[in-house]
């Protein structure tokens, strides 16, 4: 018996992939968490029927969500991760020589602990010595943090449930306070095909407490229609400013000091959604359709 999951990336498109087994699969009091094994991207975590990361393609996201900041600012020391249970982008943090301690602030304890038993290979630097794992709500942690990181990671899932709040212009505000002198922030945005209006409102969220704010760009074949976007907030260093001879060659496979600048180069349509995220709320459907 072949069976397949299929995840609807809108109501009217879908991603099917061929599975072999289910690993686990709960209730979490948060979300409904499953972690399945699929033929072509290895062990898929599931939560709430979204793709969350899968072993083959895990890299792009998590790379890209990481190393951008991290090659931007000069000196990051403390950094910290809010959601992200599976682990992934604490890895790529845990590769910069420069970080003494990396915090994850994730909301369901249980995403966590089935990472560290189904998926190793993502969840295995959470045993780090420079790693401090707080279950707990991610906006209260940075409400409550004051200049005490360098950097600043949202690796949130999407806008709805436990993760609405941190796609709010009063989050944004709160990640400024929470950052040291020079530090950045980088969250992860959703697809410019799908998600225009999500876009439009974080990036003039982000603008609002960050003096430099851009978007970038990465190609993830499981997340809804594939390209996927990020926004940098930054409250000195410029992401493009940044000397390549800086970037250090680094053990990635998506990532390097090419992507690091190509990465911002946008295709017309999406540089046109960026620019329409000027206009105030009430213009911006016809701002984008006149090409801002
Ligand atoms: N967080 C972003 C995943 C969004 C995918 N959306 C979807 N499948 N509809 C990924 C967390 C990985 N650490």
């Amino acid at each position: 018996m072949e069976l397949w999951f299929t995840e609807l990336q809108t109501p009217a498109v879908g991603i099917t992939c061929k599975t072999s087994r289910t690993l686990i699969e709960e209730h979490t009091g948060y979300q409904h968490l499953a972690i399945i094994e699929t033929e072509q991207f290895g062990r898929m975590l599931v939560l709430d029927g979204m793709v969350q990361t899968t072993e083959r393609d895990e890299f792009v996201y998590h790379e890209m969500l990481v190393h951008v900041a991290l090659n931007t600012h000069p000196n990051p020391r403390r950094v910290v991760v809010i959601g992200g249970g599976d682990g992934g982008t604490i890895r790529e943090v845990l590769k910069h020589p420069s970080v003494e301690e990396a915090v994850l602030a994730e909301i369901d304890g249980r995403v966590v602990e089935a990472c560290r038993q189904f998926l190793p290979s993502i969840s295995g630097a959470l045993s780090d010595p420079r790693v401090t794992v707080k279950i707990g709500d991610g906006v209260q942690h940075i409400r409550e943090a004051r200049e005490e990181y360098d950097v600043v990671l949202i690796d949130s899932t999407e806008p709805v449930g436990a993760a609405v709040g941190l796609f709010s212009p009063e989050f944004y505000a709160d990640v400024r306070k929470a950052l040291r002198p020079g530090g950045i922030m980088v969250a992860q945005t959703e697809s410019p095909f799908f998600n225009q209006d999500l876009i439009r409102r974080t990036q003039a969220g982000i603008r609002a407490s960050f003096p430099v704010t851009r978007l970038y760009l990465a190609s993830v074949p499981t997340y809804p229609s594939g390209l996927w976007s990020f926004t940098l907030g930054s409250l000195t260093h410029d992401p493009l400013q940044v000397d390549p001879a800086a970037i250090k060659d680094m053990p990635t496979k998506y990532y390097n000091r090419d992507v690091h600048f190509g990465a911002f180069q946008l295709p017309t349509f999406v540089r046109q959604l960026v620019e329409s995220a000027d206009a105030p709320a009430s213009l911006n459907g016809s701002a984008s359709a006149g090409g801002a």
